[in-house]
Formats: structure tokens, sequence, C-alpha cells
């Protein structure tokens, strides 16, 4: 991925599309990528992602964490990128064939994936934690250039970062609300992914504002 305007990536998980979209306004610009998931996409639709990309020329990553059997990833990322995604985060741990159904599928649309091996919440450290370093390596062995690290596991972010490299680009969630440091995961991340920080606040734009004065 290119580099994200001041570095740092909105995740608009409301449920209501006019109320993303006076958020957008307000916010459009601090920001040229979103990230839109479940929450947003199960309530309004999938048009949702054409509708904001659009009026505001976003970057658009789904954070649909694909995770099924490869035909299902297959039709699952089609329908995505036919409708305007140009990322699709994708678990990891599936296993190769189910990865690389959506990095054919991303190719065939001229789109891409962001990888994710483990998470930011803490039940991450159950099952996700110690298959995450394998996860990576599936990912680099596939020519993966895009990975999700927690911000609020630095530890974990900057292990991340050593095994994927310089030249990958990994964005980061978790900042905020989950307890992330803006400016501290700048040394391992390329870009920030901020939800309710901004999204909660009783004034978004100062919030953006706030957060770039912080790095
Ligand atoms: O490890 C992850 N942690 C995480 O929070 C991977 C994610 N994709 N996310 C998503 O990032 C999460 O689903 C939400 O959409 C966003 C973080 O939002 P917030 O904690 O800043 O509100």
């Amino acid at each position: 991925m290119k580099k994200v305007k001041n570095d740092m990536i909105l995740s608009l998980d409301l449920i209501d599309i006019l109320k993303s979209y006076e958020l957008c306004e307000a916010i459009y610009d601090y920001i040229d990528t979103i990230k839109i998931g479940y929450p947003l996409t199960l309530s309004e639709g999938l048009k949702s992602i054409g509708i904001l990309k659009e009026n505001f020329d976003f970057t658009v990553i789904c954070d649909y964490k694909l995770a099924d059997i490869p035909a299902t990833n297959e039709k699952i990322a089609k329908l995505s990128y036919e409708k305007g995604a140009d990322y699709l985060i994708v678990h990891g741990f599936l296993g190769s064939d189910s990865v690389k159904a959506c990095l054919d599928v991303a190719s065939q649309h001229n789109k891409d994936i962001f990888l994710l091996s483990e998470m930011s919440h803490p039940g991450s450290s159950m099952f996700l934690k110690s298959a995450s370093e394998n996860i990576i390596r599936m990912g680099l062995d596939l020519g993966i250039k895009n990975y999700v690290a927690p911000s609020n596991k630095i530890e974990r972010l900057s292990g991340i970062r050593r095994l994927v490299g310089d030249d990958s680009f990994i964005i980061s969630p978790g900042v905020g609300t989950q307890g992330g440091d803006p400016k501290e995961t700048l040394k391992y991340a390329d870009a920030l992914i901020v939800g309710r920080s901004i999204y909660e606040a009783s004034d978004p734009e100062t919030a953006i504002i706030n957060i770039i004065k912080s790095l």
C-alpha cells in the first residue's frame, strides 16, 4: 500500500450510513483512507463502500476478516472488490489455500489484501499469538506485502515489523480506546487505525487534529 494521509485510517464502525456520511464530511480534509467492516456493511449493505468512496474519493479497506474455505472466501472477495473495496483484510489462520483464494481474486481486480495474524484484544493470546509468526511466514511466502498488527501490544507489533521487513506496509488497530499510543505505534507501523477515539468524540475533527498533533 502507498502512504496514507496523516498516517491515519478512520475505522468507520457506525451502523448508520447518514451518520457515517456526516462524519466523513467533518474529517475528509485529514483522512484519505477509511476502513469499514461488518457493523456498517451488515446494517446498510455493500453499497456503503461505493457511497463513501465516490463522494469522498477515499481508499476503502474492507475489514471482513475473511476466514472461510477458499470457495467461499473467493465469493466474498469478488463481491467486495466489485462493490469498490480497494483492500480486504484476510485472516491467515485458515491456511494458505484460503488466503491464496483472496489473493487470486484481488489480482484479477487489480486490488490487494492485508493479512491478519494476531489481534489487539486480550483473547488473541489464547490461540492466535502462538500461530502468528508462522502465519506471517506463510504470508511472506505468498508474496504478501500488507499486514495488520496490534498497536496496543507494542512488542508484538515490533516483532511483526522485524519479520516482514521495512518494505512491507503495516496498519495498526488498537490505538486510543484499546490503549495503544499513536506516536509509539508509528515507530513500527505505517498507519494507525482509529475508530472510537474519533467517531465517539463530541468533536471528531478536533479529535483527529489532536492525534495528528501528538505525532
Ligand atoms: O486486531 C485487530 N484489532 C481491531 O481492533 C484487528 C482489527 N481489524 N481491529 C478492528 O479495528 C476492530 O474491529 C475495529 O474496527 C477497529 C478498532 O477500532 P477502535 O478500537 O479504534 O474503536
